[in-house]
């Protein structure tokens, strides 16, 4: 594992750097600052302020202008800060730029994620799957990291022994990312052999974007006891529970959660991880229905499930947490999804409230392909009344 430099004893103090362009409203900035700041603070950090300009697009050195970087060095060096995030993924000409410019560890969206991850791993295989996205992130890095070192040192020519060290590294790197590959497919192959013992039963997986309730509608359901915490990412690791509604048993599965800008060496890596997902028969897609940007969320999931190849399955959208809003919220949310491309019910998972529908709506939809898949069985299987 590449070490986690974000957990130390104090608090790290970190300020975050925004954008607002073309295609990125003030809100929506704030919007995804407020993001940022909890994932700031899921990795041990404190964030301290926040840093926006308007440009048309980011300075392809230093990602905000020249004025506006004089501001942020002097605000460091006056509030002992200790690192910049930034809120895009930025160049590995900029990263090493800032560094240099600000001379405190500067980190984007996507370091960010991986530290989480990193952090939050607990078994083998997602260790296994964190460093190698780790290393796929690192690799295109490995140069300017030697250019930075070089130009510390006081400027050996860019052809000289830094050359040769960025050679080195790089194969030790890619023998690295070669192993790691080596390793996943055998954990890949086990994960297969383990997923068809399994039987013919349906497969749900429970997906959605982090923090979402995910992990508690699993205890809830099936008293599993999933680890559930006000964190990012609490769930990296697949945990797949057999449940029985009526006299109708399927698997339900939870597994990582989903974000905006969820970095593509995350979704590579994860690949077996996300086959839970991809081999599903129905997803149960929950949502927080007490957040903001619900609707942008559901958006990011749809999108992420397309990447991953499994856009189009069967699904039921899960409104979660809605002991956290009025009932004239509840309406107008009631209102919003009356005409919607799948079933909705609208539940606490911490509560239990709306779970008899539930439980009806999962036992009709796991009944349908149930049937489908044994059309001579379907005597087995009675209308229930919840
Ligand atoms: N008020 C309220 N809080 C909830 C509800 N469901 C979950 N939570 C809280 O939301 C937080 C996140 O819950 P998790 O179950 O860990 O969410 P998750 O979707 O599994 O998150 P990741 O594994 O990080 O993707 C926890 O603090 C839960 O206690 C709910 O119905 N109402
Ligand atoms: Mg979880």
């Amino acid at each position: 594992m590449i070490e986690n430099k974000n957990i130390k004893a104090s608090p790290e103090r970190a300020i975050l750097v925004g954008l607002v362009t073309k295609g990125q409203t003030r809100q929506e900035l704030e919007e995804y600052l407020n993001e940022l700041e909890f994932l700031v603070r899921t990795a041990g950090g404190q964030p301290v302020k926040r840093f926006i300009q308007t440009l048309s697009h980011p300075n392809p050195q230093t990602f905000v202008g020249k004025g506006k970087l004089e501001e942020i060095r002097r605000f460091i060096v006056e509030n002992r800060i200790d690192t910049v995030v930034f809120d895009d993924e930025l160049s590995p000409a900029q990263q090493f730029r800032l560094e240099k410019e600000l001379s405190v560890k500067i980190l984007d969206r996507t370091t960010l994620i991986l530290d989480i991850f990193a952090m939050r791993a607990r078994t083998a295989h997602a260790r296994t799957q964190v460093e190698l996205a780790q290393y796929q992130y690192l690799l295109p890095r490995l140069k300017g990291m030697w250019t930075h070192l070089e130009r510390q040192r006081g400027g050996i020519g860019m052809r000289g022994p830094g050359e040769r060290e960025i050679e080195t590294d790089r194969r030790i790197v890619n023998k690295r990312i070669a192993d790691l590959k080596k390793q996943l497919a055998k954990i890949d192959k086990q994960k297969k052999v383990q997923r068809s013992n399994r039987g013919k039963l349906v497969r749900v997986a429970l997906v959605g974007y982090t923090n979402v309730g995910k992990s508690t509608l699993m205890n809830a359901l099936a008293k599993s006891g999933v680890f559930a915490e006000n964190k990012l990412f609490a769930t990296l690791d697949t945990k797949v529970d057999k449940i029985q509604i009526g006299n109708l048993p399927f698997l339900l599965s939870d597994t990582v959660g989903f974000i905006r800008k969820l970095p593509t060496q995350l979704i590579e890596a994860f690949k077996s991880t996300l086959d839970e997902i991809r081999e599903a028969d129905l997803l149960l897609h929950v949502a927080d229905a007490a957040h903001p940007q619900m609707q942008k969320h559901l958006t990011t999931v749809r999108e992420t499930l397309a990447e991953i190849g499994a856009a189009n399955k069967n699904s039921i959208l899960v409104l979660n947490k809605i002991d956290r809003i009025t009932p004239e919220q509840l309406t107008v949310l009631k209102n919003q999804f009356k005409i919607y491309d799948s079933p909705v019910v609208m539940i606490s998972a911490i509560s239990k409230k709306g779970f008899d529908r539930l439980r009806k709506t999962l036992y009709d939809e796991v009944r349908k392909i149930h049937i489908k898949r044994y059309p001579h069985n379907d005597f087995l299987y009675p209308d229930l009344e919840f």
